[in-house]
């Protein structure tokens, strides 16, 4: 864990009914993958969520109606933001592994997709944020690489059991017009770095920081509420929108 603390916006990426049957003892509660995002202002383009398969995750009671699954870290963080339904002790009601929630269907804030699927990112740290990643692949390049995985292996789609039809179907969404970058800045970054899978960390941190930088100090925002404005001044306004509509919450860590 760093020095500083880290503020994250958690989006409540709601896990469509029927369940699944590992999920039954939470049915007729509001289930939610909740996903740790430094950018807020990019969820109308999300195409998937990401879980590490061999990660360990619990559904918390987070109130009375809601529940997140989440890693029991993180479970215990939120419980000490005011985010448990008993303070300070997080009740789990059914533990997964990562594995458990790949194929989910959710309903994501903001997000063009209406539907959108958990996927399999092998790259996932447990020791950061809730273990759950929202994927937007135009401005992300950990996840533009990582469906790039997924669609040119069909041997690791098979391992992890991931239908066609939750990928295929998800094209790249532009967001945000970076001058020198594009609408689709983290697919630029990655072919001008010829960066060739998700594993390939040294190079994707790279591609991370200056798409992260060019985008904050450069990006205009071009779909949504606030469509012409740049980056900067929509990150704050697209946060506080979610958080007062109760599409997600604060999370520091
Ligand atoms: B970001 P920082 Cl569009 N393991 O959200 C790996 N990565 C994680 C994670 C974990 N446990 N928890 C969160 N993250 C990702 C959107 C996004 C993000 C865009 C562009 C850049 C970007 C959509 N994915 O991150 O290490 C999440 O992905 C680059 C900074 O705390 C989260 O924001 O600085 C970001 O990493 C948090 O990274």
């Amino acid at each position: 864990e760093g020095v500083q603390p880290q503020d994250y916006t958690l989006i409540k990426m709601e896990v469509v009914s029927p369940f699944p049957p590992k999920f039954s003892a939470l049915e007729g509660r509001k289930v939610y993958l909740a996903a740790a995002t430094l950018r807020p202002e990019t969820m109308y383009g999300q195409t998937n969520a990401w879980v590490l398969p061999e990660g360990q995750y619990g559904a918390f009671e987070i109130n009375e109606t809601d529940v997140f699954i989440v890693t029991a870290r993180a479970a215990l963080n939120l419980s000490y933001q005011n985010f448990s339904r008993v303070p300070q002790k997080p009740t789990c009601l059914v533990e997964f592994k990562g594995y458990d929630l790949i194929g989910l269907p959710l309903k994501s804030p903001l997000s063009f997709n209406k539907i959108i699927y958990a996927l399999p990112m092998l790259t996932i740290l447990t020791d950061k944020g809730t273990g759950i990643v929202t994927s937007v692949p135009s401005d992300a390049p950990d996840d533009y690489m990582a469906i790039h995985d997924l669609k040119a292996k069909p041997a690791f789609r098979a391992k992890y059991g991931v239908k066609d039809e939750w990928i295929l179907p998800f094209e790249i969404i532009p967001i945000i017009n970076i001058p020198e970058l594009g609408d689709r800045p983290a697919e630029k970054v990655c072919l001008d770095m010829k960066i060739k899978s998700q594993n390939e960390k040294e190079k994707l941190a790279e591609a991370k920081k200056l798409t992260y930088l060019k985008g904050f100090t450069e990006g205009l925002m071009l779909v949504g509420e606030f469509t012409g404005q740049k980056v900067q001044e929509a990150k704050p306004l697209v946060r506080n929108m979610l958080i007062e509509t109760g599409q997600a919450i604060t999370y520091s860590e």
